[in-house]
C-alpha cells in the first residue's frame, strides 16, 4: 500500500497538482472517532490578507506590549457542518476566504495513529494544526484525511482551516453553474484514531455478471507481506482467509450460492467483518448485479425501468446545504413518495448520509462528478482534478451497492479537447471500478428536418455503458411536431435514460396550459404529459429522471416575481408543496412499476 500511495503522490505531483490525502480511510463512520463538529470561530477575509497576517497561528496577546489585529474569540461563530451562506445574511452571496478555528483537547498521546478527516470542504482549503500547515484540498464534494499523529500535542490543540469558494476557470465546476455556490466546511469533521497498521481500504462487491461470486480486495496502511486478513459474512456463514502481498494488499473471491441480492424491493444488507492481526472493521454491505444487455439495463438478471428523480444537496426551506442524517431522510423520503427506484444525485457527489440512507431504502443511485458544461477541457491540471475527483468518489462509495452508475460529465459538447478529456477520465474510472456502469448526460440531441427524427452526433457516447439525455421539450425547445409524432433515433445500440426534462412553474400560480410564460402549474403539468407521450417513441429508453424534485437556489434565475433567485423546475416547491406535475409523474411511475413487476 505504501508503494501505491507513494506512486499516487508522485503521479499527482508530477501532474502539477497537490492534495493532502496522504493515505486513505475506508468507512470512516465505522471507525473510532471524535466529532469536531459544532460551533467554530470564523473570520471573513474579503481581501485575502489572512495568510500574510498569520491567522493560522490563532494568537492571543501574552505580554503588555503584545497586540494582534485579529482575534478569533468574540467574533463570528459558524456551524460545522454547514455552509456560511445560510448562516449569516451578510454571507449569502459571499465568495472568497473565510478562516475557521477551533480548539480540541487530546487527553494523552499514545501509540495510536490519528487523522483529521474532512467529509467535504467547499471549494478549496488549507489546513493548519498548532500553527503549522498540514494539508490542503481542492474540490467541494469528496472527503480527505490528513495524518496528524506527530503534529498533535497532549492537551490543547488549535485547528485552523482557510476555506475559499471563489469560482475559477480551471476548477470543477468552473465559473458558472446552475446551483448556489455554497462555501464552508459543509460536511462532518472528525479526529479518527487507528492502530499503527490499519485496514485502510477494502472492496467487497459482487461480480458484475455473476450472482455467486464476491470479489474481495483489502489494503493495509503499510506495505507488509504475509499479514493475515480474514473477511467474514456471519449470516452466510462464510469466511475467507487471505495473506497480504508485499504492497500490503490481499485479494480473493468468495463463492457463495445463497446470496439474497439487494434490490429496490428487498434492500438486503449483510454484516461484513474484516480483520487483521492489528485491526478490525465492520460494515453493512449489499450485493447486486447491474449490467447492460443489448439496449436494456438489467438488475439482478432482469430488465429494470429506471424510475428516477434528481435533487441537489440542498434543503430549500433552509436555503442551505443538506448535511445530516435527518436532511437525507427528508430528501429521500420525498423522492420515495414519488415512486422512484433511483435518484440521480445532481450534479456532484453528495454526502455519505444520503448515499447510505438511499441504500437502506432500496434506491439505486447515479452519482456524478461536477464536470458541468463549460469546463476547461484543454487544461491538463483540470483533467487531473477531474480524475482525482472521480477516483475519490469511487473510493468513498465502492462498497455501496446502491451506487450503480458513475456519471462522468453533464452536458458537454463534442470537440477534440472534450473528447480527449472524457476519454482519459473514463479510462481512469474504469481502472478503479469494473462493477458499475459508466454514464454521462448530454444535451446535444436535436430534431432534424430532413429525417424528421431526433438525432445526436457525438462519437464519444460509444465509449459509455448507457447514455443520459437532457432534453427540455416545451421549455427551452419548442415542439417541432405533435409530441406523439416525435420519434427518436439516438445512440440506438445503447440504453438511453432521459436524465433531465421539465419546465418551471411557481407553486400556486394557475393559468393557461399552453403558455410557458404563465409559469403556471397547469403549463408544467401539460409539458410533463407531452414529454411522457414522446418518450414512448424512444425505442432504447430504459428510464426517466425529471428535472428536478425541489425548486432550488440559483443565482442566475433573474425573473423578479416568478423566480427571484430560484430555479422553479421543482415538482415540489421550496416550501414542500407538491405541484400538479408531481401527480403526473407519480401516476406514470405507478404504471411503470406495474409493467415491470
Ligand atoms: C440543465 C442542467 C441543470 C439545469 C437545468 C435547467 O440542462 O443540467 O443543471 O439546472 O438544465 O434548469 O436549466
Amino acid at each position: 500500500m505504501k508503494k501505491i500511495v507513494a506512486l499516487l503522490i508522485c503521479i499527482i505531483s508530477l501532474c502539477g497538482e497537490t492534495f493532502a490525502a496522504e493515505t486513505y480511510i475506508s468507512n470512516v463512520y465505522g471507525r473510532q472517532y471524535e466529532s469536531l463538529n459544532g460551533k467554530w470561530n470564523a473570520i471573513v477575509d474579503l481581501y485575502e490578507r489572512g495568510e500574510e497576517m498569520k491567522l493560522y497561528l490563532n494568537q492571543t496577546p501574552q505580554g503588555k506590549s503584545d497586540f494582534y489585529e485579529y482575534a478569533f474569540d468574540g467574533g463570528l461563530r459558524l456551524n460545522v457542518p454547514g455552509d456560511w451562506n445560510s448562516q449569516s445574511s451578510e454571507l449569502k452571496y459571499f465568495e472568497g476566504s473565510v478562516w475557521y478555528a477551533r480548539h480540541f483537547h487530546l487527553h494523552a498521546l499514545d501509540a495510536k495513529r490519528r487523522f483529521l478527516y474532512f467529509a467535504g470542504v467547499s471549494y478549496r482549503c488549507n489546513v493548519y494544526l498548532n500553527g503549522k500547515k498540514i494539508g490542503e484540498h481542492e474540490g467541494s464534494f469528496t472527503p480527505f484525511q490528513i495524518e496528524v499523529t506527530d503534529a498533535l500535542v497532549q492537551g490543547d490543540n488549535t485547528l485552523v482551516v482557510e476555506v475559499n469558494n471563489r469560482r475559477q476557470k480551471s476548477a470543477i465546476p468552473a465559473l458558472s453553474f446552475d446551483w448556489w455556490n455554497y462555501g464552508g466546511i459543509t460536511r462532518d469533521v472528525m479526529l479518527v484514531t487507528l492502530p499503527k497498521q490499519y485496514i485502510s481500504d477494502y472492496f467487497v462487491q459482487l461480480d458484475k455478471h455473476r450472482a455467486d461470486l464476491v470479489h474481495v480486495k483489502v489494503f493495509l496502511s503499510e506495505g507488509v507481506a504475509n499479514q493475515d486478513v480474514c473477511v467474514e459474512i456471519p449470516e452466510l456463514k462464510r469466511r475467507l482467509l487471505l495473506k497480504t502481498d508485499a504492497s500490503g494488499m490481499a485479494t480473493g473471491d468468495l463463492k457463495i450460492s445463497k446470496i439474497q441480492r439487494w434490490s429496490p424491493d428487498f434492500p438486503k444488507l449483510y454484516q461484513v467483518n474484516i480483520k487483521t492481526q492489528c485491526d478490525e472493521v465492520t460494515e453493512m454491505i449489499g450485493f447486486r448485479n447491474v449490467e447492460v444487455k443489448g439496449t436494456k439495463v438489467h438488475l439482478n438478471g432482469k430488465p429494470v425501468f429506471l424510475r428516477s428523480i434528481s435533487f441537489h444537496e440542498e434543503i430549500p426551506q433552509r436555503m442551505g446545504r443538506a448535511c445530516s442524517e435527518s436532511d437525507a431522510e427528508m430528501l429521500l423520503s420525498e423522492a420515495r413518495a414519488l415512486g422512484v427506484n433511483m435518484v440521480r444525485l445532481a450534479h456532484y457527489q453528495q454526502n455519505e448520509y444520503i448515499v447510505r440512507k438511499a441504500e437502506k431504502m432500496g434506491i439505486m443511485l447515479w452519482q456524478e462528478i461536477p464536470v458541468w458544461q463549460a469546463i476547461d477541457f484543454s487544461n491538463k491540471e483540470t483533467l487531473n482534478k477531474a480524475k482525482r475527483m472521480l477516483k475519490e468518489t469511487i473510493r468513498r462509495d465502492q462498497n455501496r451497492c446502491a451506487d450503480c452508475f458513475w456519471g462522468i460529465a453533464n452536458e458537454t459538447r463534442p470537440s477534440d479537447a472534450r473528447n480527449a478529456f472524457l476519454t482519459d477520465l473514463l479510462q481512469a474510472g474504469k481502472e478503479v471500478d469494473t462493477t458499475r456502469l459508466f454514464v454521462a448526460a448530454f444535451d446535444n440531441v436535436y430534431f432534424k428536418e430532413n429525417s424528421q427524427l431526433f438525432e445526436m452526433e457525438d462519437s464519444f457516447v460509444n465509449q459509455l455503458d448507457m447514455i443520459g439525455v437532457n432534453k427540455y421539450m416545451g421549455w427551452y425547445a419548442p415542439w417541432p411536431l405533435e409530441p406523439a409524432k416525435c420519434v427518436w433515433k439516438v445512440a440506438v445500440h445503447k440504453p438511453l435514460l432521459i436524465s433531465e426534462f421539465g419546465g418551471e412553474a411557481l407553486f400556486g400560480q394557475h393559468g393557461d396550459d399552453t403558455t410557458a410564460s404563465s409559469w403556471s402549474e397547469e403549463y408544467q403539468a401539460k409539458l410533463y404529459r407531452d414529454n411522457l407521450r414522446m418518450f414512448e417513441n424512444i425505442p432504447n429508453l430504459v428510464g426517466v429522471s425529471p428535472w428536478v424534485l425541489f425548486d432550488f437556489r440559483s443565482p442566475f434565475r433573474f425573473h423578479p416575481t416568478n423566480q427571484d433567485g430560484w430555479n422553479r423546475k421543482g415538482l415540489v416547491s421550496d416550501q414542500g408543496q407538491r405541484k400538479k406535475a408531481w401527480y403526473v409523474m407519480h401516476d406514470y411511475y405507478q404504471k411503470k412499476q406495474q409493467e415491470y413487476k
